[in-house]
């Protein structure tokens, strides 16, 4: 790369089997395996061009460059002929950032994909999930399309299936634009230490996450509903009883996931996820979104919907 720019897209990316907790700190590894949904049109886009220093704008303001320097270190202890110069980075979301919309994920995806491609190394998406992970656990998952996991023992990211397997779509109910207060890394490592259900959390993830990739597979729908809310209300009482207690729900996110369990009662496909901010996820069969919008519209509280389809994997841009 001389001083041309390389530019990148990845999307955002929703777990449905949660990751909350880490095995390994030191390589950012899950103490959970990961099952997720890849979200078509929730974007990080990214440019990257050399530079005489390090810098990292998102979203148009400059921020601190330990973004990058944390990136580079940890790219530079897997494998040091991966090492690059200083870099301006140009990072933009579509979406709001820091509120439980994964957009660490979409970035970090977009940022290892950018880098691949301006310094030549020829790493497969599997492997730079490896890289990405690093900044962010999630972001391993963004560097896939469709139906994505991240489990041990190597840690990286694979697709279970493509898009196109099983049209699935995801109504987002925003009730908050606030960016959250406290990082993922640090609420995980206070669940470790003083949330009583920590432990069993751990232990029974397996279960959640195979009943949902067998889901999948076979397009089971009430199989996987059970199995994402399962992990989604098992990883909510583990945060909620971290001392101090990370209870990300408003009242509008209550609402809404009583909303959906009516729903789903009465014959909707539909279900609900939540991650670490008080937005609802609703992952509904086509044919549900309009009733789904327009339910999650009429409660108090909530700001805005916004639907989403299954997107593809992080890429370069042309
Ligand atoms: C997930 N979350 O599986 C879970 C559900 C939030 C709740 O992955 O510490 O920002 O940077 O690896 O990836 C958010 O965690 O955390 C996340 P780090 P990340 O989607």
């Amino acid at each position: 790369m001389d001083h041309e720019e390389v530019e990148s897209i990845a999307c955002s990316n929703i777990a449905l089997t949660k990751y909350w907790g880490k095995s390994h700190l030191g390589i950012n590894a899950p103490a959970t395996p990961s099952l997720s949904l890849t979200l078509e049109g929730l974007n990080s886009l990214t440019t990257v061009k050399q530079h005489s220093i390090d810098q990292f704008q998102l979203n148009g303001e400059s921020i601190r460059s330990s973004g990058i320097s944390d990136i580079r270190f940890a790219i530079e202890a897997i494998d040091s002929s991966l090492n690059f110069p200083p870099i301006c980075v140009s990072s933009a979301n579509n979406f709001p950032t820091s509120a439980g919309l994964a957009s660490s994920a979409s970035g970090f995806a977009a940022l290892v994909t950018a880098l691949n491609h301006a310094f030549n190394w020829n790493l497969s998406p599997t492997e730079l999930s490896g890289l990405a992970r690093r900044g962010s656990a999630s972001a391993a998952r963004s560097m896939f399309g469709g139906f994505v996991s991240l489990t041990g023992p190597d840690y990286l990211a694979r697709q279970i299936a493509p898009p196109e397997h099983w049209n699935l779509q995801v109504v987002i109910a925003i009730t908050s634009r606030d960016a959250k207060k406290i990082s993922s890394t640090e609420g995980m490592q206070l669940s470790a230490k003083t949330s009583p259900y920590y432990a069993n959390w751990v232990e029974s993830a397996q279960d959640d996450f195979d009943q949902a990739v067998q889901a999948v597979e076979r397009k089971d729908f009430q199989s996987l509903a059970e199995a994402s809310e399962r992990s989604c209300l098992k990883m909510h009482a583990v945060m909620q009883t971290t001392q101090p207690a990370l209870i990300y729900w408003n009242a509008a996110t209550m609402s809404a996931m009583h909303t959906i369990a009516k729903m789903r009662d009465s014959g909707t496909p539909v279900f609900f996820t939540i991650d670490a901010g008080p937005q609802v996820k609703a992952v509904c069969e086509p044919s549900a979104v309009a009733s789904v919008e327009a339910e999650l519209k009429s409660i108090p509280g909530v700001l805005e919907t916004r639907t989403v389809g299954l997107g593809q994997g992080a890429r370069i841009v042309d």
